[in-house]
């Protein structure tokens, strides 16, 4: 039989404007709710300082989901998501209310010009490996060939805290 959700794939969430925690919770009910996505895990929520200009924090998180779309129809679903909580991508590296990426989609490396899997810069940030090595710690980085878990352990991620 074919396998319903044949990919694997694990996305950052991430939002600092609004209600920032109930816009992370929605749209993992979103991602639920969609008939070709199933959500596997779901990471604690962690307040972050932000990376880039002065804004406020922001509440950070990751899921892991199976499904059977391909990376780039999984990254449309995720726009047309961030699209209903009204992201606006006025300005670069800026406050945002929903910001789903694309991090991981089995051991794939896509090099595509809307779309770059692993996530260029996962391995260096702490609000996206704390979270991520909660629920899939053992899943390798598939370019550094380094497990989740020890990628974070390299960073110091004292300052990121579980809600
Ligand atoms: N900083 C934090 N802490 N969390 C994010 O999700 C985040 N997203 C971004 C930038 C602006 C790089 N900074 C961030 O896109």
């Amino acid at each position: 039989m074919r396998q319903p959700h044949p990919h694997r794939a694990a996305i950052a969430l991430g939002s600092n404007l609004g209600d920032s925690l109930a816009t992370l919770v929605s749209a993992c009910d979103r991602l639920q709710a969609h008939p070709q996505i199933a959500l596997k895990q779901r990471s604690s929520f962690y307040r972050t300082k932000p990376i880039g200009p002065p804004q406020p924090d922001y509440i950070n998180g990751c899921v892991v989901v199976e499904t059977e779309l391909t990376a780039i129809a999984l990254l449309d679903e995720l726009l047309a998501i961030e699209q209903v909580f009204g992201r606006e991508r006025l300005e670069h590296w800026g406050p945002r209310t929903l910001d789903l990426d694309l991090l991981l989609y089995d051991n794939a490396i896509i090099n595509h010009p809307r779309l770059h899997v692993p996530h260029p810069r996962m391995a260096e940030r702490g609000f996206v490996l704390v979270p991520l090595a909660e629920i899939a710690p053992t899943w390798r980085h598939p370019i550094l060939q380094r497990p989740i878990a020890d990628l974070q352990q390299a960073l110091n991620c004292a300052e990121i805290k579980a809600l």
